[in-house]
């Protein structure tokens, strides 16, 4: 019998912005856009005491200001939400190497074979998720990937929520149809205009009713999901069109003894990245963000594809080369391309630092 935990962060962009600023604790804290609410944007997201005022994801901001005025306003930091994320993917596969990473705040486990309760699991990823980020998370813990999502949903934010084939249906029969996976909001208003407004109702119905309203392979969908069914696999594992590494410094700086430094170091990293996958590499691309904000990126591509460390920071170098550095430097990262197989290896490792795109 399949075991699979689905894990979601709670007010995930919310809770690292307030980690960085303590004094947040307590007071509605919405994120999005520039932060500025008086002009256009969208509520990334929102903390769990300004969801009391009613804002939630992709409101208008000025609609969320007029909501609650007094509530703290930040923009979008992309960079500081992936570090955290990396973070607690991190403890994750210290759990399970079996990992479907889905997006910047969830992901889903296999823990078929760990012999340890389902509430034990959730308390050492949590414990270990709080001791790496600082951060809550909840979790969903069910036969398939399907009913893991639905579980994890039900109970936030730090729930836990385990469903099991005894008590599927008194949990998922009452929730609404759009709580499925691929039933959008388009799907959800058509499903209501035919009189199906929660799980149970889908569940009362035939197969052969189910599709002949919605077609064989949807209405097949529908009548499995409705019960609890899915195999779907979890997907581990994707061809990597590039490995990349960055650092943002704590200060700007302008040493071009610490920026070399810092390059070599980098390159050093994502070699060790692609060759942990046995891949070799034939461009290298240095990307450099000034302090202001500023971002550009020099690539040189190789004859052939390389994975040994000299000809790799060489080329490095001469990207480099094409900065002017009159600016301070904010970011530098390296970015190798054009990745090409060079034998069979571990592919499990090192594969969250393998950036699909
Ligand atoms: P969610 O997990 O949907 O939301 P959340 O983590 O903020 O809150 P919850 O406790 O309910 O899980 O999304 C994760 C992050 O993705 C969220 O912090 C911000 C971002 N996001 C957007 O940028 N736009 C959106 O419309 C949504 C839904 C999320
Ligand atoms: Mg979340």
């Amino acid at each position: 019998m399949r075991r699979i935990l689905h894990i979601d962060m709670d007010a995930f962009f919310a809770a690292v912005e307030e980690k960085k600023r303590p004094e947040l604790a307590g007071k509605p804290v919405v994120v999005g856009g520039s932060g500025d609410p008086t002009r256009r944007g969208v509520v990334s997201t929102c903390n769990y005491e300004a969801r009391k005022f009613g804002i939630h994801s992709a409101m208008p901001l000025r609609t969320a200001y007029k909501l609650c005025p007094k509530a703290v306003f930040l923009p979008v930091d992309f960079e500081a939400y992936s570090r955290e994320s990396e973070r607690f993917k991190e403890v994750l596969g210290q759990v399970s190497p079996v990992m479907e990473d889905v997006g910047i705040d969830e992901a889903y486990l296999d823990i078929s074979d760990i012999e340890m309760t389902p509430e034990e699991i959730s308390r050492q990823i949590k414990d270990g998720i709080r001791q790496a980020t600082g951060l809550t998370c909840t979790i969903g813990i069910a036969p398939n990937k399907l009913l893991a999502k639905i579980a994890s949903d039900l109970r936030k934010p730090d729930g836990l929520t385990i469903i099991t084939k005894q008590n599927l249906e008194q949990l998922i029969w009452p929730l609404a149809v759009r709580k499925l996976y691929g039933v959008g909001p388009k799907t959800e208003a058509a499903l209501n205009a035919m009189g199906y407004s929660t799980i149970g109702e889908l569940a009362a119905r035939s197969k052969e009713e189910l599709v002949g309203q919605f077609g064989e392979s949807y209405g097949e969908y529908l009548y499995e999901a409705a019960r609890g069914i899915d195999d779907s696999p979890l997907v581990t594992h994707w061809e990597p069109k590039s490995a990349s590494r960055e650092t943002t410094f704590e200060r700007d700086v302008q040493d071009w003894q610490v920026l070399a430094k810092t390059l070599v170091g980098l390159v050093r990293e994502v070699i060790d990245d692609i060759r942990e996958r046995d891949y070799k590499a034939r461009t290298v691309t240095v990307k450099i963000r000034y302090s202001d904000f500023i971002t550009l990126t020099r690539a040189k591509t190789m004859e052939a594809a390389v994975d040994d460390e000299a000809t790799i920071r060489k080329t490095a170098f001469e990207c480099m080369k094409r900065f002017e550095f009159k600016k301070r430097v904010r970011l530098i990262g390296v970015r190798l391309s054009g990745l090409e197989k060079t034998g069979q290896g571990d592919g499990e490792k090192g594969r969250k630092l393998l950036r699909r795109e």
